[in-house]
Formats: structure tokens, sequence, C-alpha cells
């Protein structure tokens, strides 16, 4: 508790990047450059099929991406329905430092990112490629709970002088019409923070954190003076109870992290199977479990 830096970041995938970003940290650079190089790994690895390179397609066989990335000043960056660039978190990244807005999408992130020095190139991979013709055989959309457990990685950091800021990157929902965002790049949905208070990242069905602005409503919470568990919890309780007679309440599954300004931090998901990521000085990286609401 306190501790300073801190790092957690979702599921098993976060665990190489915490490392990363723990490195970059002890090495000097800012948090943001940080966050950004330590989720740079889960996306240029194949193996994760959750999130950039190697990540499962859209119906229509095509990997969209999207991506957000927020300070300690609450400046931020985003993009979504990005197609043909292996590392959205740094075009997000971009798009906070090196323009006038917060969020770009599809084609003109795509135009942006060239226009920063990105390389377009091929990110469907045999493999993901060979799970798309089997899902076309029956064409059914339903996300899949706790895939393979990595799911979109969300970071959280304290930096060495107590600031706070974060992190999300992901392919999004495997088979999703395209077109289709998600939760992740959208500030207050799938991350928010203010570093008065504290920060908030989600994983899981998008959807149902956009419905309920829910990591923004983690952070209000906690303003309010609950604890990272207490914020956690609250607003899965209230996603299941939105969601309870829900056509999405078959496949729904929600996990937020949370860290407030006294360093003390939490995972909480609606089903089990939820782990995230955690690396500070006294022991190193290591992953928890989430405690959850149901099986
Ligand atoms: C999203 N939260 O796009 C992300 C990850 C996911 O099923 O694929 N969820 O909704």
């Amino acid at each position: 508790k306190g501790s300073k830096p801190f790092v957690i970041s979702t599921w098993n995938h976060g665990l190489p990047a915490n490392d990363e970003t723990w490195k970059q940290l002890k090495n000097g650079k800012s948090a943001i450059d940080a966050i950004e190089a330590g989720m740079r790994i889960p996306e240029a690895d194949p193996k994760v099929r959750s999130v950039g390179y190697g990540g499962f397609p859209d119906r229509e066989g095509k990997v969209t991406l999207d991506a957000c990335i927020m300070d300690h000043n609450s400046d931020c960056g985003a993009v979504s329905f990005l197609q043909g660039i292996k590392h959205p978190i740094s075009v997000a990244k971009n798009v906070m430092q090196n323009t006038p807005h917060v969020m770009l999408s599809g084609e003109g992130a795509l135009q942006f990112a060239l226009s920063e020095g990105f390389k377009e190139e091929n990110l469907l991979t045999a493999e993901a490629e060979a799970d798309w013709k089997k899902w076309m055989e029956e064409s059914k959309y339903k996300p899949v709970i706790n895939m393979e457990n990595h799911d979109t990685i969300s970071m959280l950091v304290i930096d060495k002088d107590g600031n706070i800021s974060g992190g999300c990157t992901t392919s999004g929902a495997a088979w999703k019409m395209h077109g289709r965002v998600g939760d992740s790049p959208i500030i207050g949905a799938g991350l928010f923070l203010d570093n008065e208070v504290g920060g908030a990242a989600s994983t899981g069905l998008g959807e149902a954190v956009i419905r309920t602005a829910g990591s923004a409503m983690v952070v209000e919470l906690m303003r309010q003076g609950k604890s990272p568990l207490e914020a956690c919890k609250e607003i899965v309780e209230r996603i299941y109870n939105k969601h309870k007679n829900h056509r999405d309440m078959e496949y729904l599954q929600v996990g937020f992290i949370a860290i407030n300004k006294n360093g003390e931090h939490a995972g909480y998901s609606l089903r089990s199977g939820f782990n995230y990521a955690i690396t500070d000085e006294a022991e190193g990286s290591r992953m928890e479990d989430a405690t959850f609401k149901m099986s």
C-alpha cells in the first residue's frame, strides 16, 4: 500500500507488459512512454488473440483495433476502428500529443498514422484467418467469456511522483460486425482516471461497459470515499442488475481494475476467471485473481 511506482494491468498478457512498463519507469521514462512500451508487447505478440497483431478479426475477416491512453493532466488520445497498424496504443499517444483532438477513427486514424510514419501491414495471421473461416461455417456471434484468459489489455500506473495514468488496447470482440467499436477506446468507458482520485479500466463485453459508463463510475465512487474494491464491486453489481434480463446476459463478462491515490488497488469481475498483473518494488511482478460475483 502506498508504494510508488505501481503498475497494474489485465489478464496473463499483463505480466510481460508490466515488466516492460516497469523497466521503462525505472529508466526514467514518463508514465505515458512506459505504458506505451508495455502495451506494445501484447500488441506485437501473435499468440495474444485479442490485441493487435494476431487478434481475431471481425465477421468480414478484418482485424480492427481500438486503443486509448490518458495522462495525469486528463490529456488523452484514442483510436477506434483502426486497421493495418500494429501498434494502436502508439497512434493513440500521437493523437494525444500531436493533434488538437482526442479520438481519430477508421480511415482518418489510418491516414494520420501513416502521416506520423507508422507502417501499414497485414495484421491477420494465418491462425486467426483459419479460426475466422471455421467460425464462418456457423457465423454465430457469441462472445467468449474470458477468451483464452486474455481479452483486452488495460493498464494503470502510479509513477514515482504519485501521478496516475493509463492505457487500453484491444482487437475487440471476435466476429463483431464490421465497424463495431467497443469500450476500450472510449474515455470514461474502457478507461478513466482523475489524478486527484484514482483510475479504473475494464475488460470484457464492451457494450455493457459503455451502457454504464463503467470506468468513469468506478472513479466517481472512489471520489466519494469508496475503496477501489468497493467501487469496482458496486459497478459490477450495477452492470449485472441492468443486464440480468438482457439478451447479452448469456455471455456477459466484465472485469475492472482500479487504483486510488493511496496506492490501494483491486480487481473485480462479474464471473470467475478474471486475473490481473501487478508490479511493485517490494515483490516485483505477479498475478492476482480478481474476486467475483458469480461462477
Ligand atoms: C471490447 N472490451 O471491445 C473489449 C474486449 C472484448 O468481448 O473483446 N470483449 O468489448
